[in-house]
Parts: C-alpha cells; sequence; structure tokens
C-alpha cells in the first residue's frame, strides 16, 4: 500500500482532512497508543492563519442527512502560536506532517510559506484556497488567474512539496486546479466543503452563528467523485481526493477517479479510528481487484 506522494513515502494512502483530527488532543486522550498505531500516513494540521483568531460565533455545527454542516471560521493560534505550542508536539507523530496556510493577501500567505520553508519539522505546505467561513467572503480559490497569481508569488519561497487545496463551489474547477498546476503547484487536493445552510426550526433564523457553512458527510461523496474525476483529467500533477470517505470501497472509488491519496474528514469525528479500518479495507479490495 506504499506510495510516492510528490517524493515524500507513505505507508499507505490514507491522510486526514485538514481540521478534522487534532492530533493534539488525541494525544492527550489516548496517549502513546496514538502514536503506536497513528491511523494516517500523513498528517494535515487545520489551517494555520498568520494571526491569532477566535473562529466564528456559535452555533459552529448543524447535523444534516448524511453529514454535518459547519462554520468553525479558522480558530487558530496563529503562526508565532503554532510554531511555539503545537509544532514541537506534531513533530513527534510519527508520519509525515503536512501544514496548512490560509491568508487575507498573497503576502500573508507567503509570510506563512516563508515561515514553514524553514522548518525541517513540515514536510509539504497545503494552500487553503477554499474556506467557505470567512466572513469577508473572500474565496480565491474559485478564481482561476486569482489562484495563479498566489502560486507564482509563493512557489519562489520553499522547495518543499505545495499543495493546493481546491473549492467546490466554483463554476470551473478544473480551471483552477489547472492554474494552480501550471503555476507550479506540485499537487491539488479536493473538495473542501460545499457551501450550505440551516435554519433554526424554533425562529426560522439561520441556526450557524456564521450563518451561512460548508457541508461535509457521506451526503457529499458523489460531488467529490464527479469533481476528482474531472479534475483529474485536467492536470498531471497529484491529487488527494476527500468528500464523504467511510469505507475502503469509498476511498477506493476516488482512487479509481484519479485521486493519489484519500483523505477521511467527518467520518473521523464518528469514529477517530475510522482511517485505520479504511486503510485495511482499501488494502483488501486492492489485492482482490488488482488495481
Ligand atoms: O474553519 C473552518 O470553518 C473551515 C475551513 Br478553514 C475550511 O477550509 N473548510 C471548512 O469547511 N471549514
Amino acid at each position: 500500500m506504499s506510495v510516492d506522494f510528490c517524493g515524500l513515502e507513505l505507508a499507505h494512502p490514507i491522510v486526514n482532512a485538514s481540521g478534522t483530527f487534532d492530533a493534539i488532543a488525541a494525544h492527550r486522550a489516548f496517549g502513546d497508543e496514538l502514536l503506536e498505531r497513528f491511523p494516517f500516513a500523513a498528517f494535515v494540521s487545520k489551517t494555520v492563519t498568520l494571526e491569532p483568531r477566535q473562529g466564528n460565533p456559535p452555533p459552529r455545527l448543524w447535523e444534516v442527512a448524511g453529514g454535518l454542516i459547519n462554520s468553525i471560521g479558522l480558530p487558530n493560534k496563529g503562526l508565532h502560536g503554532y510554531l511555539e505550542r503545537d509544532l514541537p508536539i506534531l513533530a513527534v507523530l510519527p508520519v509525515p506532517l503536512i501544514v496548512n496556510v490560509m491568508g487575507f493577501s498573497r503576502d500573508e500567505v507567503a509570510q506563512l510559506v516563508q515561515a514553514f520553508a524553514e522548518r525541517e519539522e513540515v514536510s509539504a505546505l497545503e494552500l487553503n484556497v477554499s474556506c467557505p467561513n470567512v466572513e469577508t467572503g473572500l474565496m480565491m480559490g474559485a478564481d482561476p488567474d486569482e489562484v495563479a497569481a498566489l502560486v507564482h508569488r509563493v512557489r519562489p519561497l520553499t522547495a518543499k512539496p505545495l499543495i493546493v487545496k481546491l473549492t467546490p463551489n466554483a463554476s470551473d474547477v478544473p480551471a483552477v486546479a489547472q492554474a494552480a498546476e501550471h503555476a507550479g503547484a506540485d499537487a491539488v487536493s479536493l473538495i473542501n466543503t460545499v457551501k450550505g445552510m440551516a435554519l433554526d426550526p424554533k425562529t426560522g433564523a439561520p441556526w450557524l452563528g456564521g450563518v451561512t457553512g460548508g457541508m461535509s458527510g457521506p451526503a457529499v461523496r458523489a460531488i467529490a467523485l464527479a469533481q476528482v474525476h474531472a479534475v483529474a483529467q485536467a492536470i498531471e500533477i497529484p491529487i488527494v481526493g476527500m468528500g464523504g470517505i467511510q469505507a475502503g470501497r469509498d476511498a477506493l472509488d476516488l482512487m479509481r477517479a484519479g485521486a493519489t491519496l484519500v483523505a477521511v474528514g467527518t467520518e473521523s469525528f464518528r469514529d477517530p479510528t475510522a482511517a485505520l479500518r479504511i486503510a485495511s479495507e482499501l488494502s483488501e479490495l486492492l489485492a482482490n481487484t488488482g488495481v
């Protein structure tokens, strides 16, 4: 099951979707057992921004049939807090660390990339151009020219693999993927969450503190499959596929559609060890199908 991903040797193709597994809290809860049986072949951190953020006002989650809508709003310690407090703990994980970053301008992203470029604990960077939950509504990832300009700006700042996390909330996702590839990205990841909304059944007002949110879980799996398939026809660089993966069979589908790695997200909230089961189911399917 081992796989070469942008020069990183991974034990198997299952990773986590950014923001869906808190490895620091999990280490506190499960102790060193977590390190002995770590569920993912690489760990992708929650998005880091330049400045600390509180995140969006509650409520932040709403459960829908087959999924979740989140409006978390990127709470994080900011670059310096992350470097001082989170990175030393994440550095002991037994797998490569991929740091996900987001900025509100190209300059902010450049500062983040430059800071992480120097850290040997960090194996790769994921540029989050697709968060649906910022009050500015700003989403660089919906526009191929914006994505190209961003990747051009940060590409010279690091030799580490650069993964661009794409949004499904764009009119032409393959065009955005091509823009990322031509500007020098090493891989793309998709899908981030699908924009959604829920109303408070009692008042009829928006339920989420951020009004709208991002939908994930099995309800978006068919969207992910279609978008990974379309992007795979358009680019040569590897794809990290995600969206509603619950079983080895779902992971195999995304790989058949063109993904090199598959990320597990919402399913880890239901069962933090789900990725171990999914990797083992995938291994069996690959052996049986000869894929
Ligand atoms: O923090 C969030 O609200 C969030 C982010 Br950064 C993201 O990329 N995708 C998402 O669904 N939520």
